[in-house]
């Protein structure tokens, strides 16, 4: 061996090493303290609330308990923190929680310089306005001089001064950190309009005017005025984490696409369809391929159920929020839902 070839190698197995010390750090922490950790909005309809039983429920909550279930084989091992959007991203950094399954939008900065990875994008959003049906508005290009609702260190906040300096109108902002006094702000008519990711306002007007307002006395304008795909959040470094994370996400699509429910899961594991038999662990090896156990889908779907369960019973068409798939559906369906093949 030449000696360029020789530093090669020994600088490789220095890398390796490091890389594997670091490896599986986060993951074996989750492991040793026997729960997983994970930040959570602080109380949104069909995303993530506490039930009346104390219980989180919600769309986002499921993703966390499907990543228990592959964890632990047991979809409630999960403690939730409930997070601002300025508490957020320090409590990833510090170890406070695992990972956030928040709506947090994926950037570059965020990606980059908060040190932080995301998983795959569990919802394509956008931002929107909510105005009060009163004022009569039906478009935010009529808003020149409204005071705007708004939460700090969030995306919404950067993207609504975009918005009115692109439009050539000026608004006054109220910044309010905690969720439950922008939206008593807003329904008190502190604020002309509240701006935030679309699904949030869907939520906040289903199911927080406070009497006798109703969902009907506001309305959301018609414009989207940015890209808000949201996926979970987690630190940077521990490979295995975020491979478990993001299949865990995948798996969740793969099983829509393939007809696999909570329902039938079951019965699917007598399935002669070779993809759904690996898939499901009957050709065992992708579960030791992700160094989980290879009845890892099975656990998510039974526990939790797949993308399409998740997304009817929390948000869908059938819940309170009544959302359509849109942009969510499967790319099998016209949207953006695709998950790489489990094989
Ligand atoms: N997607 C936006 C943030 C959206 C967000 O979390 N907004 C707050 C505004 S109050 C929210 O919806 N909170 C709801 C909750 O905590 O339940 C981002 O990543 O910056």
């Amino acid at each position: 061996m030449n000696k360029l070839s020789t530093a090669l190698v020994a600088a490789l197995a220095v890398f390796s090493m490091s890389e594997m010390a670091w490896a599986g750090k986060d993951l074996d922490a989750i492991k040793t303290r026997g729960q997983l950790v994970c930040g959570v909005m602080e109380g949104t309809a069909g995303f993530a609330r506490l039930d009346n039983r104390g219980k989180w429920v919600g769309f986002n909550v499921d993703l966390c308990r499907a990543i228990s279930a592959v964890i632990f084989g047991d979809s409630e091992k999960v403690k939730y923190v409930p997070l601002t959007t300025q508490q957020r991203f320090t409590a990833v950094q510090s170890g406070e929680v695992d990972l956030l399954t928040r709506n947090v939008t994926w950037t570059l900065t965020r990606d980059t310089v908060l040190g932080l990875d995301f998983g795959a994008v569990f919802y394509y959003d956008g931002q929107g306005l909510m105005v009060n049906k009163k004022l009569g508005v039906k478009s935010a290009k009529e808003l020149e001089g409204a005071t705007v609702c708004v939460a700090p260190g969030t995306t919404t906040e950067l993207n609504l001064a975009d918005y009115f300096r692109a439009n050539k109108m000026t608004f006054k902002p109220v910044v309010i950190e905690k969720v439950d006094e922008v939206r008593a702000a807003f329904f008190s008519g502190r604020c002309d309009v509240y701006t935030n990711d679309s699904t949030s306002l869907y939520a906040t007007r289903a199911a927080n005017p406070p009497p006798p307002l109703t969902p009907d006395d506001f309305v959301i304008l018609p414009e989207i005025i940015s890209k808000e795909p949201l996926a979970p959040a987690f630190r940077q470094g521990d490979n295995q984490f975020g491979d478990i994370v993001r299949w865990t996400q995948y798996a969740m699509i793969e099983t829509e696409e393939y007809g696999i429910t909570s329902e039938n899961v079951d019965e699917m594991l007598k399935s002669d369809n070779p993809s759904i038999k690996r898939i499901l662990g009957v050709s065992p090896g992708m579960g030791k391929s992700l160094g989980v156990d290879e009845k890892w889908v099975y656990n998510i779907v039974k526990q939790v159920g797949n993308y399409g369960e998740s997304f009817e019973r929390n948000i869908g068409m059938g819940s309170p929020l009544k959302i359509a798939r849109g942009l969510n559906a499967l790319w099998k369906n016209g949207g953006a839902q695709y998950a790489p093949p489990i094989r």
